[in-house]
């Protein structure tokens, strides 16, 4: 365990794209990313020891998922049965998604999960014209992470990379993470904060909206709801599947220029 943990730390401390947050949205991005891009090395960084992120139930602690269209290709892309609704369709569990999706990224062998691994702070490095860009992030296992009030001395550790893809989620005990940061050094100009729910503007909203915020930072899922101020969705999915597509587009872009 331990020498194999070690190795791809060592490996993965130069990353090629880094997505923070293992939630619908990034595994979905880091699935297209990684089977579209095999050369590429990617790492996901999560805070919390399980993945899936808000994902394992459809919501209100019910257990089906609904997805709006045209999410069902990416069902189909994931070999995830549905039940066609016209509009939207329904996946039976939730957890039925989300578990083949997490089975089926932690299988690519060019994607490296840490979980238990909290992002702690943005990588920053200014280019030759004095362009500031996000250049990796700066993470700890995160029961340290939740420590540093009472324990001293803790240091954290660096992955570098090209580019950084958050997707952590909307603000809330945690989230919107690198969007925070970003704010607080100064990155941002300002930070706008999630609106009220409205499903049928806000899943528009947030795949339209997914891209390159900052040079060398990528956002999508809720936590881009956070820069537009778009609307929260409640609980349909089929937005967080997409905007991690479109952010996966996104950073290829990005990584070709
Ligand atoms: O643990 C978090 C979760 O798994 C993780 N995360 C948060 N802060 C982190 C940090 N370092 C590492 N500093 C961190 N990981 O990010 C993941 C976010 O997953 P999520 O499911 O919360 O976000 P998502 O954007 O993929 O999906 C949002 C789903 C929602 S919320 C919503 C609403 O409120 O209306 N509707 C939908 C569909």
């Amino acid at each position: 365990m331990t020498s194999r943990y070690f190795a791809d730390l060592d490996k993965y401390c130069e990353s090629d794209v880094v997505i923070v947050g293992a939630g619908s949205c990034g595994l979905s991005a880091a699935w297209t990313l990684a089977t579209s891009r095999p050369d590429l090395k990617i790492a996901i960084v999560e805070a919390n020891v399980s993945i899936g992120g808000g994902c394992f139930l459809g919501g209100q602690l019910f257990s089906a998922m609904v997805m709006r269209k045209p999410a069902h290709i990416f069902l189909q892309d994931l070999g995830i049965e549905y039940e066609d609704e016209g509009d939207y369709v329904v996946v039976k569990h939730a957890a039925l998604f989300i578990t083949t999706l997490c089975a089926k990224v932690l299988a690519l062998p060019n994607v490296k999960l840490f979980n238990a691994t909290a992002v702690e702070d943005l990588i920053t490095r200014r280019d030759a014209s004095g362009e500031v860009r996000v250049a990796g992030v700066v993470t700890n296992w995160t029961l340290v992470t939740m420590h540093h009030h009472d324990q001293s001395c803790m240091d954290p550790n660096t992955i570098n990379a090209h580019v950084v893809l958050s997707t952590t989620g909307h603000d809330g005990p945690f989230g919107a993470f690198c969007v925070k940061r970003s704010a607080e050094i100064g990155l941002l100009e300002k930070r706008t904060g999630m609106n009220g729910l409205d499903m049928n503007l806000a899943e528009d909203a947030i795949v339209k909206g997914t891209r390159e915020i900052l040079p060398g930072l990528v956002v999508g899922g809720m936590e881009l709801a956070e820069v537009d101020g778009c609307n929260r969705m409640g609980p349909t999915f089929g937005a967080m599947a997409l905007s991690g597509v479109k952010a996966a587009e996104s950073i290829l872009q990005v990584y070709d220029v």
